[in-house]
C-alpha cells in the first residue's frame, strides 16, 4: 500500500538545494505517493502566477493534515519548512529532518525538540540511505 509522503524544502529561502529535492522525491516515489512533488520543480517559482499565496497556504495545509507522514530537507532555511513542521507536529504527523552538517547548523527550534526525527548528512549517498532507512520503518 502507498503510503502519502508531505516533502517540504525551501522555496523562497532558496533554490540552491531544488535539484537534490527533486533527487529525493523521485527517490521517494518508486514506492510511494509524493503530495508536493512541484517543491523539486526548477520552474516553481515561475509557476507561482497560477495561485494565490492563500491557495498554496489552504492546499499546503490540506495535504499536510491527510499526510502519513512529513520528510523536510533543512539545509537551506525556509520558514515556509520551519512552519510545516510545527504544523505537522501539531496534527501528529510523523516528521523527519534531514540537512547537510557540513553546511548548515540547524534552529534549535527544530535541533531541540524531541518530536523531531534528525537526520544529520554530509553525502549525498547518505541521504539516500537515511530515505530508505526511514520508508522501512514507518
Ligand atoms: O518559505 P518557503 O517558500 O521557503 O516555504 C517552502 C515550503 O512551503 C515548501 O515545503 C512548500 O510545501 C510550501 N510552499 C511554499 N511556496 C509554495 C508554492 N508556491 N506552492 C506550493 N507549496 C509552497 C508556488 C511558487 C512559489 C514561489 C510561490
Amino acid at each position: 500500500m502507498s503510503r502519502k509522503v508531505y516533502f517540504a524544502g525551501s522555496i523562497r529561502g532558496g533554490r540552491s538545494d531544488a535539484d537534490l529535492y527533486r533527487r529525493m522525491i523521485e527517490y521517494i516515489q518508486k514506492t510511494d505517493i509524493v503530495l508536493t512533488e512541484h517543491v523539486g520543480n526548477p520552474a516553481v517559482i515561475a509557476s507561482e502566477k497560477g495561485q494565490t499565496d492563500c491557495q498554496i497556504y489552504d492546499q499546503d495545509t490540506s495535504w499536510l493534515r491527510e499526510s502519513d507522514i512529513l520528510i523536510a530537507e533543512c539545509t537551506t532555511p525556509s520558514l515556509g519548512v520551519g512552519y510545516e513542521l510545527a504544523y505537522a507536529e501539531k496534527h501528529g504527523i510523523p516528521c523527519h529532518i534531514l540537512y547537510n552538517s557540513n553546511r548548515t547548523s540547524l534552529s534549535a527550534m527544530l535541533s531541540g525538540d524531541p518530536y523531531f526525527i534528525i537526520h544529520p548528512y554530509t553525502t549525498e549517498e547518505e541521504v539516500f540511505e537515511i530515505l530508505t532507512d526511514i520508508m522501512r520503518s514507518f
